[in-house]
């Protein structure tokens, strides 16, 4: 309407969002010193996983070489894998973590 047209000079009207983020998948990677039992805590603190499905994660990087343990918009890809990648180093064990965009 006319007034609509006037009041837009004044006011931002919310538009929906219609794209949906990119998305960013953190793996793990397997190594020969990072103790099971490490790893599987590391699945429960920074990712939530219940200690079934962090096992299965656990045993899926140890035979496979690596696996998917989320997928998150970028930031919080980058802040996760951080996290886990600090708490390995200061722990002494080598476990890496990376991230790696979705699709
Ligand atoms: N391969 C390790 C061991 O035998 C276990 C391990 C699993 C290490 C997953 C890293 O991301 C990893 N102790």
């Amino acid at each position: 309407t006319r007034e609509d047209d006037a009041s837009d000079l004044a006011v931002q009207e919310a538009k929906p969002s219609l794209q949906a983020p990119p998305m960013y998948k953190v793996l793990l990677f397997n190594d020969d010193y990072t103790p099971m039992d490490f790893v599987v805590e590391v699945l429960e603190l920074f990712f939530n996983h219940n200690r079934e499905l962090a096992t299965k994660i656990m045993l899926t990087v140890h035979t496979e070489g690596k696996a998917i343990c989320g997928v998150f918009t970028r930031d919080i890809a980058e802040t996760k894998a951080m996290q886990v990648n600090q708490y390995a180093r200061e722990s002494q064990h080598p476990l890496l973590c990376e991230i790696e965009k979705d699709g």
